[in-house]
């Protein structure tokens, strides 16, 4: 049974002024807002940030500010739909564009967010995480989990940009997210676990067994071997099977982050797929190639470095309008949606 609700206006104003002086409200009127019938309500609006259109504002954003006086040299990803001040490109997606020159440093801190990097270009930058240095290469994966001391670095000659993409949205609800200022890490000159511990999927180091996981065994993802495994999967697979990897915690089998959760994607020339309506909202990164997408009927085309947010519960397709394969990395909240037992596909 559907009733139609009562409004604000159908209740006398000094009652509902009483209400207000005793921090009160009256829910029924608001209840249709918070609560709509069958589907939710979304703000969030499909929208593509070019990096063809935004590359020279980083780049003079270089100019302007020193890294002194950005601590974090960004250009944020706010979606149209969601304002310039909530610095979100989804409801739980933060993301932004990095930029730091050679020879910069961006200091050690640690968060209550986690963050990731994911590579756009340039040489010679690296990351250090908890004392691991993680060379930063086109496509790379770089974790920065929540707590954990990071801090960026330039020994090339070019500028280095990267994606940024926090939970910040959800930690900020919370009324926990702040950082803590550190000292310069010591990082040895070891390759990054990638290349030691976990060197290959499968193989795990035999201590670790039958003992309590550790959170975060694996901090980087080269693109070097994820792209080879999306074209070995692409190669060892019927042309209409997906081609879509997700990034887990080796010794878990989980997602790697608690909230965010990351995969890339190889579409053949010509492929176009339909995911099913998702609860989770996305952000997708083209890593090479180009094609278009159709989101909640709005057509969007991307190139290469182009970045795309995805609503909650919206009608997706991409197709690579190229002649050679579309590589793509995803960033979605389905992780919380999961944990907090509301993820939905439909
Ligand atoms: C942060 O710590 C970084 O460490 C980048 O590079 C972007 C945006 C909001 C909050 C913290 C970084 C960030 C951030």
């Amino acid at each position: 049974m559907s009733y139609s609700l009562g409004t604000l206006e159908e209740l006398p104003k000094d009652y509902v002024q009483s209400l207000a002086d005793l921090s009160l409200a009256p829910l029924w009127p608001a209840l249709r807002t918070v609560l709509p019938h069958d589907f939710p309500t979304r703000s969030t609006k499909p929208f593509a940030w070019r990096y063809k259109q935004i590359r020279s504002h980083l780049m003079r954003a270089g100019e302007l500010t020193p890294i002194e006086k950005a601590e974090r040299r960004v250009l944020v990803l706010c979606n149209p739909g969601l304002g310039l001040d909530k610095l979100i490109a989804t409801p739980t997606i933060y993301a932004g564009l990095q930029l730091i020159l050679p020879g910069e440093t961006a200091e050690a801190h640690r968060h209550t967010p986690s963050a990731i990097r994911f590579v756009i270009e340039g040489d010679g930058g690296y990351t250090i995480v908890n004392g691991e240095k993680c060379p930063m290469e086109k496509g790379d994966l770089i974790l920065t989990p929540s707590g954990t001391w990071h801090e960026h670095w330039h020994a090339g000659k070019n500028p280095v940009v990267w994606l940024d993409a926090l939970d910040l949205p959800v930690i900020y609800a919370l009324e926990h997210s702040y950082v803590i200022e550190g000292k310069r890490q010591a990082a040895n000159n070891a390759p990054d676990r990638s290349q030691t511990a976990y060197r290959r999927a499968g193989l795990v180091p035999y201590g670790s067994l039958g003992k309590r996981r550790e959170d975060y065994p694996l901090i980087r993802f080269p693109w070097r071997e994820v792209r080879q495994s999306l074209v070995d999967l692409a190669s060892g697979s019927g042309a209409k099977d997906p081609v879509h990897l997700a990034y887990v915690n080796p010794e878990t089998g989980a997602e790697c982050l608690p909230i965010l959760g990351f995969s890339a994607q190889l579409l053949r020339p010509g492929e176009e797929v339909a995911p099913p309506r998702r609860s989770s909202s996305s952000i997708l990164h083209v890593i090479e190639g180009r094609g278009v997408s159709e989101i909640d009927g709005t057509t969007i085309e991307w190139d290469e470095s182009d970045t795309v947010a995805i609503p909650t519960h919206a009608q997706v397709r991409h197709r690579n309008t190229g002649d050679k394969p579309v590589f793509v990395f995803h960033v979605d909240d389905a992780p919380l949606h999961r944990k907090l037992g509301v993820y939905e596909e439909h």
